[in-house]
């Protein structure tokens, strides 16, 4: 039987390269190997403030972008977090499981509780956990996620094997070990103003970023002003040249030419000639995401078929896991 993958993305914002590059691309990439599961992430959305007003719409942007990206329905389920209730109900048991101290070491609540000064929400704490849950429902075997979640997929790994340890037996494990799938290339694309910082929906700066529904005059507006630096010549793998690598690595991956060849190409150029060919890989990359994504946002019934019959599928499996977890801790059954 084919391996199990379980990813998502939050309907926060919009999609960018980096989302795409770190994550949905190669979910794209290598879903005829696997049995899929990608949701969208609705319940981690709101661990930061947001907008009641825009989250269904998001939703259904994300669950259009999966399908216009690529991801096939004959090889991979895509559903609604919130529409199966196991992943709030499996959150709440593995809450009472994962030490306090755990979570407080996180580097993504500290960077983004820092943010939110006395506004910050115990769901922002809470968030791996239910990131735990996710994946452990499904028991995934792999979880393809950007270099920014490795973190996270190793928390999750400590409470599987904590609940093993304090309530499974010794050949009946309760959760099985995911573990991460991170690519070398794309798994940390960086600002376009910072190239020590990574591409994030909520960097202040819309410059900072390439969204996968930007149109082709935003892209090449982005990339005309994104930092540089005044060396002659491009090469990949200075560490004296963060911008440097990650504009030559976007264009590698956008282009779909090898490290060998931008290497060649690049290796004589500056900035000014450099830039239109990123700006073309960008728009030629995008647009056919772009058109098909259009085209199904039109389409709402069937997107809602889509995530109906997605929500089925992985309530079923979500509720199989949910009750051997409740079993093991000692749960009287549900009547
Ligand atoms: N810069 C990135 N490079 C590579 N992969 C990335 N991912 C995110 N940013 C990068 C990967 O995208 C997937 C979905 O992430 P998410 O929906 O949880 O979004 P996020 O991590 O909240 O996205 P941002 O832009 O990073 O948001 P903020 O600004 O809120 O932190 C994940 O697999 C992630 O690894």
């Amino acid at each position: 039987m084919a391996q199990r993958i379980l990813s998502g993305v939050q309907p926060t914002g919009n999609l960018h390269l980096g989302n795409y590059l770190g994550a949905i691309r190669n979910w794209v990439e290598t879903q005829q190997e696997y049995d899929n599961f990608f949701c969208v992430v609705d319940l981690h959305a709101i661990t930061v403030p947001h907008d009641p007003k825009t989250l269904a719409q998001d939703t259904y942007t994300i669950a259009a972008l999966y399908l216009a990206c690529g991801i096939d329905l004959s090889y991979s389920t895509i559903f609604v977090q919130s529409h199966v209730s196991a992943h709030s109900e499996l959150a709440w048991l593995l809450n009472c499981i994962t030490p306090l101290n755990w979570l407080e070491r996180m580097i993504q609540f500290k960077e983004k509780a820092v943010k939110q000064g006395d506004n910050v929400s115990a769901g922002l704490l809470d968030y791996p956990v239910l990131m735990a849950s996710d994946i452990l429902l499904y028991e995934a075997d792999k979880v393809p996620v950007g270099e920014d979640q490795k973190q996270h997929l190793e928390l999750t790994r400590n409470i599987a094997q904590r609940t093993n340890d304090q309530f499974g037996k010794k050949d009946q494990p309760v959760f099985k070990l995911p573990d991460p799938l991170i690519r070398n290339e794309g798994a940390r694309v960086m600002s376009l103003l910072d190239g020590t910082k990574k591409m994030s929906k909520s960097d202040p700066s819309e410059m900072s970023r390439i969204n996968l529904l930007d149109s082709p005059d935003d892209i090449k507006k982005k990339i005309k002003r994104c930092k540089t630096d005044p060396v002659k010549g491009l090469s990949f793998d200075d560490p004296e040249r963060p911008e440097c690598d990650n504009l030559l690595t976007l264009y590698m991956l956008l282009s779909g030419k090898t490290k060998k060849a931008v290497a060649e190409e690049c290796q004589d150029m500056g900035w000014g000639q450099f830039k239109p060919l990123l700006t073309d890989a960008a728009v030629e990359t995008l647009r056919p995401i772009q058109e098909k994504y259009q085209q199904l946002m039109t389409e709402k019934g069937y997107l809602d078929s889509i995530l109906k019959e997605g929500q089925e599928k992985a309530s079923a499996i979500a509720q199989q896991t949910l009750s051997r977890v409740k079993d093991a801790l000692g749960y009287l059954p549900r009547f």
